[in-house]
């Protein structure tokens, strides 16, 4: 391999399927899973669709948590395990946030969580109401009792991922400050905490691109994944047409120690929509990655994300495919290039 995983594992179960025949040179390395979408609509009883959530190893197999959009359209999370990360058996209730004294504390809405490990605690981050638009945490350790953390921002903010350790002693949190609504803007910021309480050190990280796929705005999408080259950050980009947005995925890496520098960004989409259950459905036209699974034996991705808002979808890739297609088609410009500090 040319490039590596840092703090990698071993993934030897991870989904994989080989780059499909007809590829040519030049062509994009992310391929989708010839068996998409892994979960159908109306998953459980409730629930009319499960989409934009995600996964993470867990014992034998995998957990995650997935967005489930109830049959009264009010989305909320719940958990999901599974022995292959494609078949998936979903807890039927919710899942049951407490606070610190254990007393239930379940937000009035709940949608597009991500899932990250950090020594042992697994953090879940969510978009909820909080009079407003905003973040929700909770930690677990065993994935039965959630315990719900202060709210890292006021409203209006979503599409938080939290990076897999801390740097500077700091937690690290990618978020994107948003309106009250479908938001016609939108850059990523990073913030740090000491304590998971009080947020800080706000930088700017990047921003919608000239580039018209992603030019109205961004926000992160899996974890960053922390490799030889710095961290690997798979996000959504969003253009506007006359029928709507337009969501697809883009790849960006950021540097390993000040990650609001962007060492890389990609100038084109990784993945956009172009298969019935990304261009139909609940909302058309939506590549909307939350997770990935990576291997460091073999440097295989598998890139978890929501499509057309009713399913969950995976696709592939490797470590050195995808890193040397971003540095070859990478625009970098002044205003990502730098720590972020205004
Ligand atoms: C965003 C979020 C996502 C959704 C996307 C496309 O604003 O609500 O959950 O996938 O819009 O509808």
């Amino acid at each position: 391999m040319k490039y590596s995983f840092l703090n990698g594992t071993s993934l030897p179960g991870i989904p994989w399927q080989d780059k499909p025949a007809g590829f040519r040179e030049g062509d994009i390395p992310l391929w989708r899973y010839t068996e998409n979408p892994i979960i159908k609509r109306n998953p459980i009883p409730g629930v009319a669709r499960i989409f934009n959530s995600a996964v993470v190893p867990y014992e034998d197999g995998y957990v995650g948590v997935f967005r489930g959009e109830q049959t009264n359209g009010i989305p909320f999370v719940y958990f999901g395990r599974s022995k292959d990360a494609i078949h998936w058996d979903f807890d039927q209730d919710k899942i049951p946030f407490v606070d610190e004294n254990g007393e239930p504390a379940i937000p009035a809405y709940a949608y597009d969580p991500r899932l990250v490990n950090i020594d042992g605690v697994y953090y879940a981050i969510w978009c909820q109401d909080a009079c407003g638009a905003t973040i929700g945490m909770a930690r677990t350790t065993d994935f039965k009792t959630w315990t719900r953390l202060e709210n890292p921002f006021l409203p209006f903010n979503r599409n938080s991922v939290m990076f897999p350790r801390k740097l500077h002693g700091n937690y690290v949190l990618l978020s994107r400050p948003s309106d009250s609504g479908h938001t016609p803007f939108g850059d990523i910021f990073l913030s740090e905490s000491p304590d998971l309480t009080y947020w800080g050190r706000h930088r700017h990280v990047m921003g919608k691109a000239p580039e018209w796929w992603e030019s109205v705005k961004i926000g992160a999408g899996a974890a960053p994944i922390e490799t030889s080259e710095g961290w690997l950050l798979f996000y959504h980009g969003v253009t506007g047409t006359c029928n709507g947005f337009v969501y697809s995925i883009g790849g960006a890496i950021l540097d390993i120690d000040e990650p609001s520098r962007v060492k890389y960004r990609c100038s084109t989409f990784l993945l956009t929509p172009e298969e019935w259950y990304e261009e139909r459905g609940f909302v058309p036209n939506v590549c909307f990655p939350c997770a990935a699974l990576t291997d460091a034996d073999t440097g295989r991705i598998a890139l978890y994300y929501g499509s057309a808002d009713s399913y969950v979808s995976v696709a592939f890739t490797t470590l050195d495919e995808i890193v040397d297609y971003i540095k070859d088609h990478s625009v970098v410009r002044p205003d990502d290039a730098e720590i972020g500090k205004h």
